[in-house]
């Protein structure tokens, strides 16, 4: 029997403070109408970016959850990975892949380790090679500009042409994925917005949408962007319209929380935009890339 509520395997760490992972995947999925199955990486005070973080590794006991979950004969619809804690979890994860999913299941893994151009404060650099072998699990890898240059052995750009991100697409779909998503691109055609551009290898096409952006930048946008992409995509959305909900998802949230003053890096008010997710889909603001 399928399963009543579709179910998400979220391979992702627990932060206490900071809005990222774990407490931002389960709420949208939810929200979405998926059961989540939350496999922890590791448990953290606040995510790597705040000074003096306290982060316990969960390496040892992620074999166990594999163990234990084929005992029970427990299926997936969905398995979303994100912030891993250590190196060697690369490969539980590809256990993990391997053992739940099935022609069916969406795997798609977000490739957290980097961002504005640097590795975060716990990932050695050998997590770059190791995330590169990951996503050739994936159906869908979701990279930022960081991560994408990062796992494409490229400098980061400051800026790109539409033909040098259609590029960018192709060399991640080499890797293995049929669905590379690339965030953050810094697009000449779109100056000044939050860019994003996806390619279908199964139909050849690229797609490109984005929002205008806001001065401040939010902790936790790419998980946000990642779990409401994973969940419109299990929804049966189409790649662009899938992209755009995310797109538009996260824009909402930045702007609601904007319009106030005095909130911080790691307090995007993402409760005040979860119901936005049970509209229907209203906007469709993306492009077919020539
Ligand atoms: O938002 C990505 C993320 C997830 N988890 C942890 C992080 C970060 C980014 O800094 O530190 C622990």
């Amino acid at each position: 029997m399928k399963n009543p509520l579709p179910r998400v395997a979220a391979i992702h760490d627990l932060s206490g403070f900071g809005r990222c992972s774990l407490t931002v995947v389960i709420p949208i999925l939810s929200t979405m109408g998926f059961e989540v199955c939350p496999v922890p990486t590791a448990v953290l005070s606040t995510h790597t970016a705040i000074e003096g973080f306290t982060l316990f590794d969960l390496t040892d006991e992620l074999p166990g959850f594999i163990k234990h979950w084929e005992k029970l004969g427990l299926r997936f619809e969905g398995i979303y990975s994100g912030f891993l804690g250590s190196v060697a979890q690369v490969d539980i994860v590809s256990n993990f892949i391997d053992a739940f999913s099935t022609p069916e299941t969406l795997v798609v893994v977000d490739p957290v380790m980097a961002d504005h151009g640097k590795m975060y404060a716990s990932m050695p650099p050998e997590m770059v090679s190791e995330m590169r072998k990951l996503s050739a699990k994936a159906k869908v890898v979701t990279p930022n500009i960081t991560e994408a240059a990062f796992m494409l052995n490229r400098p980061v750009p400051e800026s790109m042409s539409e033909e040098e991100v259609k590029d960018w697409l192709r060399a991640l779909s080499d890797l293995g994925p049929t669905m590379p998503v690339i965030t953050s691109l810094p697009l000449k055609s779109r100056e000044s917005q939050s860019a994003v551009a996806a390619y279908n290898r199964e139909d050849g096409r690229f797609w490109l949408t984005g929002r205008p952006e806001v001065p401040i930048q939010y902790h936790g946008t790419g998980d946000m962007f990642s779990s409401v992409l994973t969940g419109s995509l299990l929804q049966g959305d189409s790649l662009p319209i899938a992209i755009d909900r995310s797109s538009q998802f996260v824009a909402n949230a930045i702007r609601v929380t904007f319009g106030y003053s005095g909130l911080g890096h790691n307090e995007i008010l993402l409760e005040r935009s979860l119901k936005n997710l049970l509209s229907p889909v209203l906007s469709e603001n993306y492009d077919l890339l020539p």
